[in-house]
């Protein structure tokens, strides 16, 4: 449970940074595991498949990972713990292995967000892995914020509109520590209690106009690997770009009050924390992932879907 002097931060801030949130040997330890497992099987059909040199050593995780970037091949994707937005095949790859299920439903999380959003939680699926590479070894192309830094936004603002009123709390988790020389987030303190500003696609980001709020406010957020910034939908918030040698990784999960709209209902949610039932929580991290595989099989037999409601032309976005 949040302390009072953190409930008291949330209020004023919109956001509280909470060391220390998930015990390592829980759960940072078995999620690196989990990923480099995930990364070498990858590594391996990309050699083989030729896309990296055949030679290339599929051992340590950052290596594999620089060399996906090196030779151009997208590791993100089947790392990430949602399926893409746009068009949705039968194959689109995604991560929904049971270390990550681990960290979603973890008790000292949970607790955080019970402390916010009241004991009736469920897991809401606008949720990321986000492992930067130096920005240095990057080409300029890149600009997807699961990547390369993020513009500012608020995350109701990447929901659509059905969820405007839904309770909602992001948890900002880092697996490697965040520093302002790495990445780490940066929020308006305070911008929570503003409404929703308008935002505007450009470039892959969505970005709120520097012209519409006070970006000087903005204070960076670095926080330990384990701990987490937890923060309200209206918070305006970025992250720095990863000036650093190494890469920088976290998640980002967010938890609605279970019957408020998630904003995406065409991907699963699970009841994460149920007190006037705790039978109703989701306990099996195979039927999870079976939520995932199955709204993908529908979702390739759809459209592409779409997640936020902004356009180019918007008034301020010219
Ligand atoms: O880690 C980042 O780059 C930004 C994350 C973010 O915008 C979020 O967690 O809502
Ligand atoms: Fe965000």
């Amino acid at each position: 449970m949040l302390s009072q002097s953190q409930l008291d931060d949330y209020e004023r801030d919109g956001y509280v940074v909470v060391e220390n949130l998930v015990p390592t040997d829980e759960v940072l330890i078995p999620l690196k595991a989990e990923y480099t497992d995930r990364l070498r099987t990858l590594c391996r059909r990309w050699a083989k498949e030729r896309r990296i040199p055949a030679a290339s050593a599929c051992g340590d995780f950052s290596e594999m990972i620089m060399t996906a970037v090196q030779f151009g091949v997208d590791y993100f994707q089947p790392l990430d713990i949602s399926l893409p937005t746009g068009t949705i095949d039968k194959t689109t790859p995604f991560h929904a292995g049971p270390a990550v299920f681990d960290l979603l439903t973890n008790r000292h999380l949970l607790d955080a967000v019970e402390s916010l959003l009241g004991p009736e939680l469920t897991s809401n699926p606008i949720q990321h892995v986000r492992i930067k590479p130096p920005e240095n070894v990057l080409t300029g192309r890149e600009n997807r914020p699961h990547i390369v830094a993020t513009d500012w936004h608020q995350d109701r603002g990447v929901t659509l509109e059905e969820a405007d009123q839904s309770n909602m709390v992001t948890v900002w988790m880092a697996v490697t520590d965040a520093t302002e020389h790495n990445g780490c987030l940066r929020a308006i303190p305070g911008s929570h209690k503003n409404d929703m500003l308008t935002h505007c696609p450009a470039s892959g980001q969505l970005h709120i106009p520097a012209n519409t709020f006070d970006e000087s406010q903005a204070e960076a957020l670095p926080v330990h690997a384990g701990g987490a910034v937890l923060f309200h939908p209206n918070t305006i918030h970025s992250s720095l770009s990863n000036d650093s040698d190494k890469i920088r990784w976290s998640f980002d999960l967010r938890y609605t009050v279970t019957g408020d709209p998630t904003g995406r209902a065409f991907f699963p949610s699970f009841i994460a924390r149920s007190r006037s039932n705790p039978a109703q929580e989701l306990t099996s991290a195979h039927a999870w992932r079976q939520m995932w595989e199955d709204a993908r099989d529908r979702l390739a037999n759809e459209g592409p879907v779409n997640i936020h409601r902004w356009e180019k032309d918007g008034v301020v976005c010219a």
